[in-house]
């Protein structure tokens, strides 16, 4: 992955995921019936015909979203691009799709292209965009996988000449520079027809990176499951999509929130290990996002914010050696950051092997008093003295400057 085009998607390492289609106006209920699985499912978990499900549209009329509001969120909190789910796999387009009337400008009373709000927002505020695009799985066209919950895919040619590879071109020729194309789940595709995707996209886009969920190995980057951290060092570039709850769609029921710390915690550890963390809001259908993840995010930002130089355009610490119950390590150039999770007086590092020639406190650059030495015969220790004001805190990180550009772990 040498590829430069792909430099920003390297150094980006915080995301905002959006989830947001018909599925928010069920919120996780059709018919007195609930779901208790991930709300944007509905459509298929409870078998609702597609003539059924296509009602809601009418219903779509999101008064309260704001484009510009969530943008500006999403920088507050240190995120580096959004990535906007353009058409889930309920088949509802987002804009104003012109080879498809099933789409928010077309078929409900609202009329306005939720997609191009989302890119003159992203303008304005010089935030990357991407576009999630459902490009196997479409329940409203009958030839779209799983219509009908029909895994075949007989007539998935069709599909794609009919509306996958127009609605792609559309996306790429109508919506300004893409940052990428979230491709989800291939099922069926063959090699042929996700190459087909591909080559659509980089002759239109050639600096639109293609995600992992293309298949057939032709993604630029490895999105891993669902809400799931590798376990082993993985060279390439990487992203975790992930959600605050247990839903990516809106679900009213869902109040299973993680706390902010432990959203901290996840993005420094994806971060320690290489990787994006692509967090995910499900607006509801009036388009006002839910105060819980308003308010874990802001305070996710307030870490992201303070701690901004140990977190962007950080690289993977060679091995996990160093996850501890109390803290983790980021690094970049000649910069070794720990990020203290535990109130301590001192943080001290075992088995690392650098010369240290400074350390200060991240969020305010102050200096820190430090040692290193021999803790026993043959193994090395940094210890870091904590300003006394810190000793009760937690969640802040201190830098280490090293001679050397990597940290020496001797095991
Ligand atoms: O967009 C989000 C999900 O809707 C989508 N990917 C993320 C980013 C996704 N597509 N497929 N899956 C997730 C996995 C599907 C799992 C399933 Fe199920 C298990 C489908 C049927 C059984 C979960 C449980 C959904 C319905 C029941």
């Amino acid at each position: 992955m040498q590829d430069t085009k792909q430099q920003w998607f390297k150094e980006a390492k915080f995301g905002l995921f959006i989830h947001w289609g018909l599925y928010a106006l069920l919120a996780g209920e059709y018919n007195g019936k609930k779901t208790d699985r991930i709300a944007e499912w509905i459509m298929n978990d409870l078998d609702i015909p597609a003539e059924e499900y296509e009602k809601l549209a009418a219903q779509f009329n999101p008064v309260e979203f704001d484009a510009d509001g969530i943008v500006r969120k999403a920088k507050e909190w240190g995120m580096k691009y959004i990535v906007f789910t353009s058409k889930h796999h309920e088949g509802f387009a987002m804009w104003d799709s012109k080879c498809s009337d099933y789409n928010v400008v077309k078929a409900t009373p609202y009329g306005r292209d939720i997609v191009r709000q989302f890119r003159e927002a992203c303008d304005r505020h010089g935030m990357k965009l991407g576009f999630y695009y459902s490009q196997a799985q479409d329940w409203h066209d009958p030839d779209g996988y799983m219509h009908r919950k029909d895994n075949s895919g007989k007539n998935y040619r069709a599909y794609l000449e009919r509306k996958c590879f127009p609605q792609l071109r559309e996306l790429l020729t109508e919506y300004g520079e893409v940052a990428l194309i979230w491709f989800d789940t291939p099922m069926g595709t063959t090699r042929e027809e996700s190459q087909e995707m591909v080559d659509l996209v980089k002759r239109l886009q050639p600096n639109c990176i293609v995600s992992g969920r293309i298949g057939n190995g032709l993604g630029e980057y490895m999105t891993t499951g669902d809400n799931f951290i590798p376990r082993l060092p993985y060279e390439g570039d990487w992203e975790v999509p992930a959600t605050l709850n247990d839903t990516w769609g809106f679900n009213k029921d869902d109040h299973n929130w993680k706390d902010a710390e432990e959203i901290i915690h996840l993005l420094v550890k994806i971060n320690s290990r290489g990787g994006n963390y692509l967090l995910n809001i499900g607006p509801e259908a009036s388009g006002h996002v839910p105060e819980e993840s308003i308010k874990i995010l802001d305070e996710v930002g307030k870490y992201v914010n303070e701690n901004e130089e140990a977190i962007f355009g950080t690289k993977r610490v060679g091995i996990y050696a160093y996850e501890l119950d109390w803290g983790m390590l980021t690094r970049k150039d000649h910069k070794l950051y720990v990020h203290v999770f535990k109130p301590r007086r001192r943080v001290e590092l075992l088995n690392i092997g650098n010369r240290i020639t400074g350390a200060y406190l991240v969020a305010d650059k102050r200096p820190l008093e430090f040692e290193t030495g021999a803790t026993c015969e043959g193994c090395s220790s940094i210890e870091v003295e904590v300003p006394e004001e810190y000793f009760d805190r937690k969640n802040y990180s201190i830098c280490l400057e090293m001679e050397e550009e990597e940290p020496i772990f001797e095991p």
